[in-house]
């Protein structure tokens, strides 16, 4: 069987997926009419979606989200992306949402009622099981992310396992969120946040070190510090990857080259999971991101089953539960 096929036809997880940024473009354009947002014109809604760095991807998210401001608009998008999820051979979904963006519509437990409605009638229609983790978007700032973990336990749901933290990551380190992290983690959330899409190899080494994140989401520049490499493979930190993310918001563009940092990563032997990220806005789906990847990094099938492996052991699903999918 080619590395393709098998690589379509396994059970996946995903654990790194933005709610706003699974949003289909023809729902886009439907709930920015429905909600009176006006859009730049476009012939086709693709032209929309077209960027080749990350601050110029935010900018687009960014009118995704203000396409979105009622709970049922929340459960559309919750269902869709997980149903889509499910088409690609998703059965269990870890993903992020992002509060801030809708704020000025709606309540974030509003937001909650209508994603957490569209998880149940995925989990009903497709059998796709699902749980959610709210991100603090890093521009706002720590006193607003010790804020945000606040509100987030303040309406706790059992679907909601976590917080991360997104959006751009520069200028300043993970660090500066200690506070949050060490507030999240004593109220008993799982943590994650993105470090080392674009920022530094040092970035990484504090969202390890200082906010001792369970997971990074992408990771990438780990690989220019050896030293770091080897800590966190000692350490056995899991790492999220992105494939086609790389190819648009980093320096990565080559997922075929034998120094793209993922093939790297996983030639370390770091926990690398692959995942999808945004995968309208990044041209691809959950089946497809699997089986380009698995081909461009030429991956075996041995190291296709270990990233598997390491996505059901970096979930924050319970232990017994992980037993079972392993
Ligand atoms: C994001 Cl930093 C980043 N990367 C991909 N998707 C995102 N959505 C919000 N922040
Ligand atoms: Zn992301």
């Amino acid at each position: 069987m080619a590395i393709e096929d098998f690589a379509r036809a396994i059970p996946k997880i995903e654990l790194h997926l933005h709610l706003e940024g699974s949003v289909r473009p023809s729902t886009f354009v439907a709930l920015a009419q429905k909600n009176g947002l006006s859009l730049p014109a476009f012939d086709d809604v693709m032209e929309l979606y077209r960027y080749d760095n990350l601050i110029d991807f935010l900018k687009i998210y960014d009118l995704v989200c203000r396409a979105v401001r009622r709970p049922d608009d929340f459960h559309r998008i919750a269902y869709e992306a997980l149903s889509s999820a499910a088409a690609g051979g998703g059965r269990y979904v870890e993903f992020f949402f992002s509060p801030h963006a809708h704020a000025e519509f709606l309540s974030y437990p509003e937001m909650l009622d209508g994603i957490l409605a569209g998880m149940r009638d995925a989990e009903t229609d497709h059998g796709v099981v699902s749980r959610l983790i709210p991100a603090h978007a890093k521009p706002l700032g720590p006193e607003k992310g010790v804020a945000f973990v606040e509100m987030v336990a303040e309406h706790r749901r059992d679907a909601v396992i976590g917080i991360g933290t997104d959006y751009d990551e520069l200028p300043d380190g993970p660090a500066v969120f200690r506070a949050m992290y060490e507030r999240a983690r004593a109220l008993g959330l799982h943590v994650t946040t993105h470090a080392g899409e674009v920022g530094p190899a040092a970035f990484v080494r504090e969202a390890v070190e200082v906010l001792k994140v369970e997971r990074v989401d992408h990771g990438y520049h780990v690989v220019d510090d050896p030293a770091l490499v080897e800590e966190c493979r000692a350490a056995g930190v899991f790492f999220t990857c992105c494939p086609s993310t790389t190819l648009y918001t980093t320096e990565y563009t080559d997922l075929s080259a034998p120094d793209h940092a993922i093939r790297r990563m996983i030639d370390a032997g770091l926990k690398v999971t692959l995942n999808t990220d945004d995968p309208p806005m990044f041209g691809t789906d959950l089946g497809a991101e699997f089986a380009m990847a698995a081909k461009a990094l030429a991956l075996t099938p041995a190291e296709l089953k270990t990233c598997t492996i390491n996505a059901i052991d970096a979930s924050w699903l319970d232990e017994g539960t992980k037993r079972t999918w392993r």
